[in-house]
C-alpha cells in the first residue's frame, strides 16, 4: 500500500493523474480545495488536493468519509469514495467497514488520521444536538404556545397542545397560523366536561355546595334558590328551602337571611349530623328542592373538612355535591383544591367570579387534568342575575388572543337554549 496526494487545479485533472500512474489501484479518502502556485500568495490560483492510498485490496467506498469534505467539484465528486472495481458487484457495507478496522488496528496512518478526523465531526455534530444552539420550533407553535400561557393555561397542558400539533400537523400545515389555532380552540372546547344533570331527581332534591372561603356559597345558594324558587325557562316555581351550617359566622347568618327574606324562603340553621337529619326529614313532605349552604373551610383544614363530611352523610346518597371554586384561583392551587375535597365525592363543579378575571385556563387546564364537569358559572355579586349553566362557548369566546369565530364555535359545541336559564 501507498499513500499519495496529487495537485491539480480541478478534480478531474487530479482524478487524471492519480489513472495515468496507479491505473484502477487507488482508493481516494478526501480531498480539499487549495491555493497553487503563485510567488509568496501573489498570483496562486485555486486548486484541488486528493489524498489517496493504492492497494490491491481497494476499498471503494469509504461512506461514511464523505463527511469530512465539502463536495467535491462537479459531478465528479460523487464518484470520489466509489473509484474503480467491478460495478455488477453489490457492495458488502459490513465487509468495508471490517477492512477499514483493519486497517486501522495494524496502524495505518492515513487511516487512523482520517478517523480521528470523523471522530472530530460526529462529537461536532452531537454536541450541536445537545446543547450546541437551542431547538427552534416554528413560529406557529411559539405562538399558541404565548397565547395559552397569556391565558394561564397550566404548563402540562400546554405541553400536551403542542405535542398534538406536532402529532397532526405537516410542516406545510403549520404555517396556516389561522387553520391551527381553529383546531386548537376545538381542542380546548373539547378538554371542556359539561356536567349532564340526572333527568329523574327524587323529591325532595337535595343539593349541597362545598369549597373554600369567600368564594360565593352562600351568595350562589341564593342564586340557585331564586333560579328554582321564582321559577325561570317556563318551569314553575318549585317549592324551595335553604339549610345552612354556617350559623355561627358573624354576619353569615345575616347574609343568608336576608336573602331568604326577599325570596320569601325559609331558612334552617344545623350544628350536627342529626340536625341536619332531622331538618331535611321534615322538608321530605311537599318540598321539591334543599339547598345545603356549608360553611367555608380552608382545603388546608383536613380535619374539619372531615368533620364537615360527617355532617354532609345527613343529607343520604342521593344528595348532589357540588364543589364551588372561584375562576380567580391558580391552576396548581385550584387541582390541590380538586384533590382535597374529593372525599366528598362531588358531582360536579361551579366557578363562580368568572367576572373577576378575563384567564380561564388555569379552570380549563385544572379540571381537565383532574377529570371534573363544570355545571354552573357566575359572574358578579347580583343575585339572583350572575350565575348560568356552564357552556364551553362561554369559556371560549373569554380566551385572550384567539381569533374566535363565534358562530363556528356555537355550531361545533351547541348548548341547550332550553337548559339555558332566562331572567325576564
Ligand atoms: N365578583 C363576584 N363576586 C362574587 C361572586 N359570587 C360571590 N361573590 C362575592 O364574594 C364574596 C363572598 O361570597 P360568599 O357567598 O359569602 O362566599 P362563601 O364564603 O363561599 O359563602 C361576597 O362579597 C360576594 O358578593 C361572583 O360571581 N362574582
Ligand atoms: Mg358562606
Amino acid at each position: 500500500m501507498e499513500y499519495f496526494i496529487e495537485q491539480a487545479l480541478t478534480y478531474t485533472e487530479c482524478l487524471n493523474k492519480i489513472r495515468m500512474k496507479y491505473g484502477d489501484r487507488y482508493t481516494i479518502l478526501y480531498h480539499k480545495n487549495i491555493r497553487m502556485g503563485g510567488f509568496l500568495g501573489l498570483f496562486a490560483k485555486d486548486g484541488v488536493e486528493v489524498t489517496g492510498f493504492t492497494s490491491n485490496n481497494i476499498i471503494k467506498n469509504v461512506n461514511s468519509l464523505a463527511l469530512s469534505s465539502a463536495s467535491p467539484p462537479g459531478p465528479i465528486g460523487t464518484q470520489a469514495f466509489t473509484t474503480p472495481a467491478d460495478p455488477r458487484k453489490p457492495l458488502d457495507f459490513e465487509e468495508e467497514k471490517k477492512k477499514v478496522i483493519a486497517a486501522a488496528n495494524r496502524g495505518d496512518p492515513t487511516l487512523q488520521m482520517v478517523l480521528s478526523e470523523v471522530r472530530t465531526l460526529k462529537e461536532k455534530i452531537e454536541a450541536n444536538a445537545v446543547g450546541g444552539s437551542p431547538s427552534e420550533e416554528h413560529p406557529t407553535l411559539d405562538r399558541i404556545e404565548e397565547i395559552l400561557t397569556l391565558n394561564d393555561f397550566s404548563p402540562p397542558y400546554c405541553q400536551n397542545v403542542l405535542d398534538r400539533i406536532k402529532r397532526e400537523f405537516s410542516l406545510d400545515a403549520l404555517n396556516k397560523y389561522e387553520a391551527v389555532q381553529d383546531r386548537v380552540l376545538e381542542w380546548i372546547g373539547e378538554s371542556i366536561i359539561l356536567y349532564k344533570e340526572d333527568k329523574f331527581q327524587r323529591r325532595p332534591r337535595i343539593m349541597a355546595l362545598v369549597g373554600p372561603t369567600g368564594v360565593g356559597k352562600t351568595t350562589t345558594i341564593a342564586k340557585l334558590a331564586a333560579i328554582f324558587g321564582i321559577g325561570n325557562s317556563g318551569r314553575r316555581p318549585l317549592s324551595v328551602r335553604m339549610i345552612t351550617t354556617d350559623a355561627f359566622r358573624i354576619g353569615a347568618k345575616a347574609q343568608i337571611e336576608a336573602y331568604g327574606n326577599i325570596m320569601a324562603l325559609p331558612v334552617s340553621y344545623v350544628e350536627d349530623y342529626d340536625d341536619l337529619k332531622k331538618t331535611i326529614a321534615q322538608y321530605s313532605d311537599g318540598v321539591d328542592m334543599i339547598l345545603v349552604d356549608t360553611i367555608g373551610k380552608s382545603p388546608r383544614d383536613s380535619v374539619k373538612l372531615g368533620e364537615m363530611k360527617q355532617l354532609l352523610d345527613a343529607c343520604g346518597t342521593q344528595a348532589e355535591l357540588y364543589l364551588a371554586v372561584a375562576a380567580t384561583t391558580k391552576s396548581s392551587d385550584l387541582k390541590e383544591i380538586l384533590r382535597q375535597f374529593e372525599p366528598f365525592n362531588y358531582r360536579s363543579v361551579i366557578i363562580t367570579k368568572l367576572d373577576e378575571t378575563i384567564r380561564v385556563g388555569n379552570v380549563i387546564s385544572a379540571l381537565s387534568e383532574r377529570g371534573k364537569s363544570i355545571s354552573y358559572i357566575t359572574d358578579g355579586q347580583k343575585v339572583p342575575s350572575n350565575i348560568q349553566k356552564a357552556t364551553i362557548v362561554r369559556f371560549l369566546i373569554n380566551l385572550e388572543g384567539f381569533h374566535v369565530n363565534r358562530a363556528k364555535i356555537e355550531g361545533r359545541f351547541p348548548s341547550d337554549e332550553a337548559e339555558q336559564i332566562q331572567w325576564r
